[in-house]
């Protein structure tokens, strides 16, 4: 039984989703050298249209933000032109879709901005080398000054009304899987003692600097979040984080967000210091609009919002998998498996 997926969502008054699937952010590598979306991405994007909500991939906002390769840029006239071809395709198929904005913090890696610094919280780097690109290890941040953050808050911003320059309907701000918000939201990478750190209130302040700096410019109704509260990729956990979430959950309960939205592979994971799994601790402790995300089928993400653990569900590989998820769901049709191999190309 898929029913609960097919009804309507109003995210607030101005945004109203034709069904409760998100199609979850992917990154797929495949933005040209310029870090500028192709044709081939637009006719990507396009064919998935039929999900309640597209989150794009991950954008990179600035240069030093990227850690992967060939991953698009929100930040040049040329590649707001390319989102352009991406928004108007999924919009003539009667789809919405949201920018994921995506600084990797001391996930990046200079090899991809001709040199340079690489900015985190705090001097403390992660071990191993760049998925796809294992020759390049990975290197030891530079702790950004009080000057850096300002300029991140900036030039976040400046994203989000390059996102709505772009077609796009909204924005995602990606403060999860242990990218550079992620980053200051947990011990393992913020060391920091200024009043970016130490405490659950200095720990946070980055992340609602972020939030509240795009929704003055494009407004909290066309902005989201998602968050990992339970450190599962580039980061380790630690008991403390529970404090430094628990007062973001309040903060941003606040902001009245088109959503909140969890990073996470597989929501059956648990975290002894969240007391279960990531979405039970968001949702205890946050009323509004929550996408659950993780490992679910259509069938067990129906049966979590009959059960109330999340109000909409965000599908990622089996969206690569089956550019058609959404219909074949629907008529109760069998989907194709996704494998690995999938990635190589934009089907
Ligand atoms: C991801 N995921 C991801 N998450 C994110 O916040 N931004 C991103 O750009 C990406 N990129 C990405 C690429 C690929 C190839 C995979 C497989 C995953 C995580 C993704 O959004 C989702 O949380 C997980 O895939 C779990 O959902 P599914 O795939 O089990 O439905
Ligand atoms: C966000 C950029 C990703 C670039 C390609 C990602 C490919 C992901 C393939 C799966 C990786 C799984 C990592 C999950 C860790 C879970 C640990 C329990």
């Amino acid at each position: 039984m898929t029913d609960n997926l097919f009804h309507p969502y109003a995210l607030n008054n101005t945004i109203e989703l034709n069904n409760r699937i998100l199609m979850a952010p992917l990154t797929r590598c495949m933005a040209d050298d310029d870090l500028v979306p192709t044709q081939a991405m637009a006719d990507y994007y396009g064919r998935r249209s039929e999900a309640g909500l597209i989150i794009s991939e991950a954008v990179i906002i600035r240069p030093d933000g990227q850690g992967y390769p060939n991953t698009p840029g929100l930040f040049s006239p040329e590649q707001i032109n390319g989102w352009l071809k991406v928004t108007d395709a999924v919009h003539e198929n009667g789809g919405k879709i949201f920018a994921q904005l995506w600084h990797t913090g001391r996930v990046a890696h200079p090899h991809f901005f001709g040199g340079g610094e690489v900015l985190a919280p705090s001097a403390v780097g992660v071990e191993g080398t760049v998925p796809r690109m294992r020759e390049l290890v990975y290197q030891t941040p530079k702790a950004a000054s009080h000057q850096d953050i300002a300029r991140l808050v900036k030039d976040y911003a400046q994203a989000a009304a390059n996102a709505i320059d772009a077609g796009f309907d909204g924005v995602e701000i990606h403060g999860a899987n242990g990218y550079l918000i992620d980053q200051f939201l947990h011990h393992d990478s913020n060391r920091r003692s200024d009043e970016y750190g130490g405490t659950p209130e200095n720990m946070i302040r980055f992340a609602l600097e972020v939030v509240d700096a795009i929704t003055g410019r494009i407004g909290s109704d066309r902005t989201a979040l998602r968050i990992s509260p339970g450190a599962y990729f580039n980061m380790a956990g630690d008991s403390r984080d529970r404090n430094v979430f628990d007062l973001l959950l309040a903060e941003l309960e606040q902001r009245d967000l088109a959503f909140l939205h969890i990073g996470i592979f597989d929501d059956s994971m648990e975290f002894d210091y969240l007391g279960g799994r990531a979405s039970s601790y968001v949702r205890g402790n946050y009323r509004n609009t929550l996408v659950g995300v993780g490992s679910y089928s259509a069938d067990s993400a129906s049966a979590a919002i009959g059960e109330d653990k999340f109000d909409l569900i965000a599908i990622g590989r089996p969206f690569i998998a089956n550019p058609d998820y959404v219909a074949k769901v629907r008529a109760g049709e069998e989907l194709t498996p996704y494998s690995e191999d999938m990635l190589a190309s934009l089907v």
